[in-house]
């Protein structure tokens, strides 16, 4: 098969991108490892930045998530004893949107059928060749059979574990990376949220988060040490974890219910630079990971892709190869502000093992500093809601 861009991963970021390609007339596929379904059960992100927002309005994609979304003018953070209200919409005139990352992907899988997307699932062994060229190509095997796709441009969308990051040699490039010692245990259930906006809470046992899909469906989260498995907390207990560390106003308007899904996600913050190399442009997880704090992994995917298609379209239409050259330091910019608003939000919400009483008494003078200056309140509440693209 001959095409002009090959898309490895069909996450949101991989839709996200062929959609905008497809959308300009450049010719594109999908290959994606796993089948649809699989790919749908995977509960991720919750939290919308206008940047994606703006792209499925942009593809004409947006109409579910204008009817099922809730839109959400600010967030709390709480110590323990209080809840710290950042009014995002008051400090800077925007929202962030409550749509689940699954059903942005469904909605990107839907369209794809719809709009003749090809997206090509259950691709094997999917490998890069010849980046360094401007002929680069992609084999993989469906049910065994070996195909090759002969493209100008490959699209490295295959997330933390994928192989197009893995490609660029060694000597071009650099990692950085800082692995947090406990994860997020996380619960969905079909039970009303405790609150009508997200609850960040950093209590004397740890880190809890009250967050929501829909009026009727909530998310929650606590951090817990790498060392513990999902067996270890039976619905009972993480609720009455959760009741204890998000506080007593959370926990008398918390619904209990069993749980649909309980995972343990570990945390990483995580830069791979540069973000093209030859023929191959990296979005999303497979060239950087954040931990979930800031609610940015997704909205950082979103960028790229706002970036790359950007840069694809100007090549494949005016002949601009300075766009594609331009990519990487452009993502990056970005990417580097939000690593360190959700690394500064983790520090901030979580408990370190090695954190002492001085530690401790940092992060209490720090929240109530916050409480008490809008200058600190603006600055976290334009991180959250994402900076300009
Ligand atoms: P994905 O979603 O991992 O998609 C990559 C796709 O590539 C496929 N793939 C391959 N395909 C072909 N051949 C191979 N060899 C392949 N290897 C992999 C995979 O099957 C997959 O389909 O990466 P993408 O598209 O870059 O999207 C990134 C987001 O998924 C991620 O950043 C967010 O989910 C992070 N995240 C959050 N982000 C937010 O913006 N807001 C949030 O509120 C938020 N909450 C979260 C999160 C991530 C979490 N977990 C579990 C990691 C909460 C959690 C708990
Ligand atoms: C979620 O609802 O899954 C969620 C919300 C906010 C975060 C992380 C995850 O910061």
């Amino acid at each position: 098969m001959k095409t002009q861009v090959c898309i490895i991963g069909g996450g949101p970021a991989g839709l996200l991108l062929g959609h905008l390609l497809h959308a300009e007339g450049i010719a594109c596929v999908v290959l994606e490892r796993h089948t649809a379904a699989h790919i749908l059960a995977r509960i991720r992100a919750g939290v919308l930045e206008q940047v994606t927002v703006g792209l499925m309005e942009r593809l004409g994609l947006d109409a579910r998530m204008k009817a099922e979304g809730l839109p959400h003018g600010g967030f709390n953070l709480a110590d323990g004893e209080r809840l710290i209200h950042i009014d995002v919409a008051a400090l800077t005139g925007k929202q962030v949107m409550v749509y689940g990352q699954t059903e942005i992907t469904r909605d990107l899988m839907d369209a794809s059928d719809e709009r003749g997307l090809q997206v090509v699932y259950g691709a094997q062994d999917v490998a890069l060749h010849d980046i360094d060229s401007d002929a680069p190509y992609v084999t993989y095997a469906i049910e065994g059979v070996r195909q090759r796709v002969d493209c100008r441009f490959i699209a490295g969308c295959d997330g933390f574990h994928g192989p197009s990051r893995k490609a660029v040699p060694a000597r071009v490039s650099k990692e950085f990376e800082r692995v947090y010692p406990f994860g997020w245990l996380g619960i969905l259930a079909d039970v009303a949220p405790c609150n009508h906006e997200l609850i960040y809470a950093n209590h004397e046992r740890g880190f809890a988060l009250a967050s929501m899909r829909s009026a009727t469906r909530s998310r929650y989260y606590i951090d817990v040490p790498l060392t513990e498995k999902v067996e270890d907390w039976p619905d009972d207990r993480l609720w009455d974890e959760l009741a204890i560390r998000l506080g007593p106003d959370a926990a008398a308007n918390m619904t209990r219910g069993p749980s649909i899904e309980k995972s343990i996600a570990p945390l990483r913050s995580f830069v791979f630079a540069p973000m093209r190399h030859g023929s191959l442009l990296l979005c999303g997880d497979s060239a950087h990971i954040v931990p979930p704090t800031g609610a940015k992994g997704l909205n950082l995917a979103a960028s790229d892709v706002h970036y790359a298609a950007h840069a694809l379209t100007a090549f494949f239409g005016r002949n601009d190869a300075e766009a594609i050259g331009a990519y990487s330091d452009r993502a990056l910019a970005r990417v580097w502000k939000a690593e360190r608003f959700s690394w500064s939000l983790t520090r901030l919400m979580h408990r370190f093992p090695e954190d002492g009483p001085f530690e401790r008494a940092m992060q209490v003078a720090e929240l109530d500093y916050i409480a008490s200056s809008q200058a600190a309140q603006t600055s976290i509440a334009e991180n959250y809601v994402g900076l300009p693209v």
